[in-house]
């Protein structure tokens, strides 16, 4: 019992420190301020340099903090409907978390709702 709930924290330590890890590392990476990373930028970020392709969902050349919350996400979306339920994040425990962050009580939580979390745009 206590072993799960331990299992439970980190599991929702991980997700969130991720994403905060990721919203400080992009906001230290945009050297021009315009709140999105552009190639050069991106070097910075070898994850993000990486697959910086496939986080540019709408292709205009740059990533936002939403499109690398949306990479977040989908790595994350088991069943690919690029929300993330309770079942996808797997714990009853991280109810309270959960509801705090799903703003439109819609049961998932969508990139936006987690990059709001972060007070990123
Ligand atoms: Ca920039
Ligand atoms: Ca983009
Ligand atoms: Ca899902
Ligand atoms: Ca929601």
């Amino acid at each position: 019992m206590k072993k799960n709930l331990i299992t439970t924290l980190l599991a929702t330590m991980t997700l969130l420190a991720a994403t905060a890890v990721w919203a400080k590392n992009v906001k230290t990476a945009d050297k021009d301020n315009d709140g999105t990373l552009d190639k050069t930028e991106a070097k910075s970020i070898p994850m993000v340099a990486k697959n910086f392709d496939a986080i540019d969902t709408d292709k205009d050349g740059t990533v936002s903090q939403i499109e690398i919350d949306t990479f977040t996400v989908m790595m994350n979306d088991k069943d690919s409907d690029g929300t993330l339920d309770k079942k996808e994040i797997k714990n009853k425990a991280i109810a309270k978390a959960f509801d705090q962050l799903d703003t439109d009580k819609d049961g998932t939580l969508d990139a936006k709702e987690i990059s709001a979390f972060f007070g990123q745009k």
